[in-house]
């Protein structure tokens, strides 16, 4: 092989470093993605929501987000309720306590995750709050899609 092929060789395995490179900051990128989500517990008092049964009930509004598969997901929750709940989804590896607020000042909790694979996950919370609300979708129970 000659000093000249050489050189040509070298410089396409650099060309293919920088395209390697590009493919994999373009991927990071992806990665780098978050998505905010942002909900309010309300108690019965408060007038959170109304139950098929009539009653007022504890909820988390929106008690359903989604989300993106990959993303990092930031979650704030402000509870505006005088009691403790907890936001819990075991096959997300979350139990997050959620502390006590009031009406005009409300807790602010804050915790990521990254987004798992495409499906439905379940959370719920398991405090000792509204036994009603935390066995009904939509009040201290609800869903997560996870979107491709
Ligand atoms: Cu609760």
């Amino acid at each position: 092989m000659d000093r000249h092929i050489l050189v040509r060789a070298t410089a396409v395995a650099a060309a293919v470093a920088v395209a390697g490179s590009l493919a994999g900051s373009a991927v990071g990128a992806r990665a780098a993605t978050v998505d905010r989500v942002s909900l309010a517990i309300k108690s019965d008092a408060e007038r959170a929501r109304k139950g098929p049964d009539g009653k007022w009930h504890d909820a988390y509004l929106p008690a359903a987000f989604s989300i993106s598969s990959g993303d990092k997901v930031v979650v704030t929750i402000r509870n505006y309720d005088a009691a403790p709940h907890t936001f819990t989804a075991r096959k997300l590896h979350l139990n997050v306590v959620i502390k006590s607020g009031s009406a005009t000042h409300p807790s602010v909790t804050t915790f990521a995750f990254r987004a798992p694979k495409t499906g439905t996950y379940t959370w719920q919370c398991l405090g000792n709050c509204d036994p009603w609300a935390m066995h009904h979708l939509g009040f201290m129970k609800g869903r997560i899609t996870v979107t491709a």
